[in-house]
């Protein structure tokens, strides 16, 4: 890692006052989940537009729930990476102490914003000591949902399980393609899943990621803070799906200070002139950046 892009990032670091992170499927390409467009990105075989919308669980929730639950499989055996460790020990107090003294005291941690659904960030802000656990989980955003969360059509409750799919048999015995009917498609109530406050109400369940047309969340307290933001990092992300693509032209515009952590240098549509650019995979760039 280039020295003196290190040093003038660390002095950014130094005297910012409200840092956000956005990051994307690029800071779980380490442990193994796929990208969404990179080489062998998900969305290379599969049309987003297809699965990943409303319409599309409305017209074939079978297909659908076939797709996700392959995805939660997936995101349940991986294991989170360095880069999403050096993310969590960021948020912790005796790093920003070194790192970032001038925090704002509205701001006293930075806001960990990721469009990833595998919950790799949570779950390693979950596993610090009760003394800093609690304040660390409240420095991130899901802003795409998780995939380990259903939310039940018909009544809205909605379940987090670091598990396989609630009544997942059928889905899983289910061979690519086939069309399974609605009633063996996983149920509010059903197996696996708490009795919800209607009792066991029996309504579809669907994925609690945020579909294409559909509102992220948080979006109010992400576009508040973002207002503010005097240093954003982009950690692994395309920056092709918005809103979270429009955010470093925010910043920018009102004078923050951008850092990319990607394969390659920003392009398309949303790109910036970022002022620090680390080129190589985030799991290596990103632990010396923040150590
Ligand atoms: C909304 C969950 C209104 C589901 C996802 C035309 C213009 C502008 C906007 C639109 C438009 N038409 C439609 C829209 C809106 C649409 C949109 O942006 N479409 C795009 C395609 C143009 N957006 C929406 O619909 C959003 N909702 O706009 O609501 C609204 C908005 C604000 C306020 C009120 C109302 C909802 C979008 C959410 C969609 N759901 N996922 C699922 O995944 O199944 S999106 C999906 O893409 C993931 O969440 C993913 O995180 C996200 C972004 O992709 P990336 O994370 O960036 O991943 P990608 O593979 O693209 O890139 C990986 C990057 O990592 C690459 O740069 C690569 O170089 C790098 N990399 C790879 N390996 C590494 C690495 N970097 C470092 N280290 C490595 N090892
Ligand atoms: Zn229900």
């Amino acid at each position: 890692m280039q020295d003196e892009a290190l040093v003038s990032f660390r002095e950014a670091l130094a005297s910012s006052k409200n840092i956000i992170i956005v990051a994307g499927a690029g800071l779980s390409a380490a442990s193994g989940i796929p990208t969404y467009r990179g080489q062998g990105g998900l969305w290379l075989n599969f049309d987003e537009t297809k699965l990943a919308k409303p319409e599309a669980f409305k017209d074939d929730p079978s297909q659908v729930w076939q797709f996700y639950h392959r995805r939660r499989q997936s995101c349940l055996e991986a294991e989170p990476n360095a880069a999403h460790q050096a993310l969590a020990n960021f948020c912790l107090p005796e790093t920003l102490a070194r790192l970032a003294p001038s925090l704002d005291p509205k701001w006293p941690a930075p806001l960990l914003i990721t469009q990833n659904m595998d919950a790799l960030s949570s779950r390693v802000l979950s596993s610090f000591p009760p003394a800093d656990k609690e304040a660390a989980e409240k420095c991130i955003i899901e802003m795409h949902g998780c995939i380990f969360e259903t939310r039940c059509t018909s009544c809205a409750h909605v379940q987090r399980a670091y598990a396989p799919t609630p009544g997942a048999e059928a889905l899983a015995n289910a061979a690519v393609g086939t069309t399974l009917p609605i009633e063996q498609l996983p149920r509010c109530g059903g197996a696996g899943c708490t009795t919800n406050r209607y009792g066991r109400c029996g309504g579809l369940l669907r994925p609690g990621v945020v579909w294409f047309g559909e509102v992220p969340l948080r979006m109010g307290e992400i576009a508040q803070r973002m207002n503010w933001c005097d240093l954003l990092l982009l950690v692994g992300t395309s920056t092709t799906v918005y809103p979270a693509a429009g955010f470093a032209k925010t910043v920018k515009e009102r004078g923050g200070k951008v850092a990319v952590f990607n394969l390659e240098p920003m392009r398309g549509d949303a790109a910036v002139d970022a002022d620090f650019t680390f080129v190589g995979p985030c799991a290596e760039t990103l632990p010396p950046a923040l150590a």
